[in-house]
């Protein structure tokens, strides 16, 4: 089958035509951040077309809780403010084809599960530290969205009852202070100005403020894992995002969690699909589904 996967994020929208889990003809463009509905639908318009004739299904991985072809945003303030979009709706203006839609964290899990050994991982989990914080979770080797779509959006279980306010309107959850938005809302006070990605550039030269900064994020997604492995008995954890991903950060989030007890323990690898993780894994729980 070819499936045209879609990978929409707070910051990114991927594309690509994914066949026999190889990425093909792969473009990516920047989410928009203003008059979010009306662009999106111009934006889906324009990838249908350029893939038109090419395909046999479309497999969209979104950030949101996606349920019954709504998305809804958890944290508005990640899409420029949308709330809620009728994403399956807004597709199949364009195709008659089939159309899966999963949260983005949930697709990119399905991807790197199935490169585990599934009879010793049974219980596994992707985070995602990207414009928001993000979980996909399998338990007993099953997919778990719940009945809502809601389940795995743990970026929003409480970090520090402290902390900022989130865009969910929660005070102090993991999102509010370990993801890239987070990062940038302190880092982009400061003087001169800096971007998540030039304070992992300082981070990596030693630069204190950069640096405790990045251990802020590490330190809450260690902290997030830890309850996750004692909360659901989670055997491995992967983490992707483009914060996520960034040198130096995973090693970073191993030590926190190596600090802990041992029964707080599990793997950690990085995502082996890094930033396609979301396209290949909606196109391949498409593909189950359909079968
Ligand atoms: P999306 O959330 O759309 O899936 P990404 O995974 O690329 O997109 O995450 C976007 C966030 O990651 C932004 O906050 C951005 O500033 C930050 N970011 C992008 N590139 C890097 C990098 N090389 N190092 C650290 N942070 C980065
Ligand atoms: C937010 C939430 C999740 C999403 C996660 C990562 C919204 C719009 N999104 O917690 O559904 O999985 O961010 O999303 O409420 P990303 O855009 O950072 O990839």
């Amino acid at each position: 089958m070819r499936c045209l996967a879609l990978d929409i994020g707070g910051t990114k929208i991927a594309a690509a035509i994914i066949e026999q889990g190889i990425v093909h003809q792969r473009q990516q463009i920047a989410t928009p951040q203003q008059n979010v509905a009306t662009e999106m639908h111009l934006v889906l318009d324009a990838i249908l077309h350029s893939y038109k004739g090419q395909f046999d299904a479309v497999a969209v991985a979104s950030t949101g809780i996606i349920d019954k072809g709504i998305l809804t945003a958890l944290n508005p303030k990640n899409l420029g403010g949308l709330a809620n979009f009728p994403l399956k709706e807004s597709i199949a203006r364009y195709t008659d084809k089939p159309i899966g839609l999963l949260n983005d964290v949930q697709a990119a899990v399905c991807a790197e599960y199935k490169e585990q050994d599934q009879s010793v991982i049974q219980n596994f989990l992707f985070i995602t530290v990207s414009t928001g914080v993000g979980g996909g979770i399998i338990l007993d080797g099953k997919l778990t969205t719940g009945p809502n779509g809601i389940s795995g959006h743990i970026g929003h279980s409480l970090a520090d009852p402290r902390g900022p306010v989130c865009g969910c309107g929660r005070i102090g959850c993991v999102e509010a202070i370990a993801a890239g938005r987070a990062i940038e809302l302190v880092s982009s006070q400061w003087n001169p100005p800096l971007t998540p990605k030039q304070v992992f550039d300082l981070f990596h030269k030693n630069h204190e403020k950069a640096t405790a900064l990045v251990q802020r994020s590490a330190s809450a997604i260690a902290n997030l894992i830890a309850d996750m492995v004692i909360g659901l008995n989670i055997q491995k954890t992967v983490i992707g995002g483009s914060v996520g991903l960034a040198e130096g950060y995973l090693s970073l989030v191993k030590q926190y969690l190596d600090s802990m007890p041992p029964i707080y323990h599990c793997s950690l690898e990085t995502a082996k699909y890094g930033a396609d993780a979301g396209l290949i894994g909606a196109a391949y729980w498409l593909e189950q589904s359909l079968n």
